[in-house]
């Protein structure tokens, strides 16, 4: 783990329009993405030991980050490695469904797409106050719709994420003011299921191994 920083999108600010505005995913990516590397940096610099793991691990393990910096870890770290996940689960242009391996696991354990769809929108709106929801895959490859307060990361509780969606409302509030729903809703647009299918399909390798 070295210094981070802040990755490029690999879209333009606009291109998730009219699902995501430009304004709002250049204030995210730039401004409040930006602030939780600055400060993961800031916290690590008082512990550099701690670089010889990679953030993974320390988002995983937090019970052995330092009390000093626990909290600024677990906010802005858990925000970088949030963050630099959501990105990738968007993408510009017409989403489909997912296919091939996660298809069939969505069918088999949650009741086919139209349900998953159902309750990760319920896991989205239900979430008080700031937060993520997810679909997660356990190390015993069972899917999860799940939703976490603030930064926390579904790798706290031995999870893998594989979509993940910022519920906070800097994610949404000048495109959608209270309207959390329609901004869960219109996420379903802009979903890459490519990357998610491939996330998926790499956890249950890591599994088989362990
Ligand atoms: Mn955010």
């Amino acid at each position: 783990m070295s210094h981070f920083e802040l990755p490029a999108l690999e879209f333009a600010p606009d291109a998730l329009e009219p699902y995501i505005d430009k304004e709002t995913m250049m204030i995210h990516h730039d401004k409040h993405h930006q602030t939780y590397v600055t400060n993961l940096n800031a916290a690590l610099d008082k512990h550099p030991e701690l670089k010889d793991h990679s953030l993974t691990d320390w988002i995983a393990h937090l019970d052995k980050v330092p009390e000093d910096i626990r909290t600024a870890v677990r906010n802005n770290g858990g925000g970088h490695y949030n963050h630099s996940f959501f990105w990738k689960v968007l993408i510009p242009g017409d989403s489909e469904k997912p296919t091939g391996a996660l298809a069939e696991a969505i069918d088999t354990q949650l009741g086919g797409f139209e349900k998953f769809k159902e309750a990760f929108t319920n896991a989205a709106t239900g979430q008080f106050g700031s937060g993520w929801a997810w679909l997660t895959v356990t190390k015993q490859n069972v899917l999860k719709v799940t939703n976490s307060p603030n930064q926390d990361s579904p790798l706290m509780d031995e999870a893998t994420p594989l979509l993940g969606l910022d519920v906070w409302e800097h994610a949404y509030y000048l495109k959608y003011q209270n309207r959390r729903p329609e901004y869960v809703k219109n996420f379903f647009n802009v979903i890459n299921w490519d990357f998610v299918s491939d996330v998926y399909e790499k956890t249950l390798d890591a599994n088989a191994v362990q």
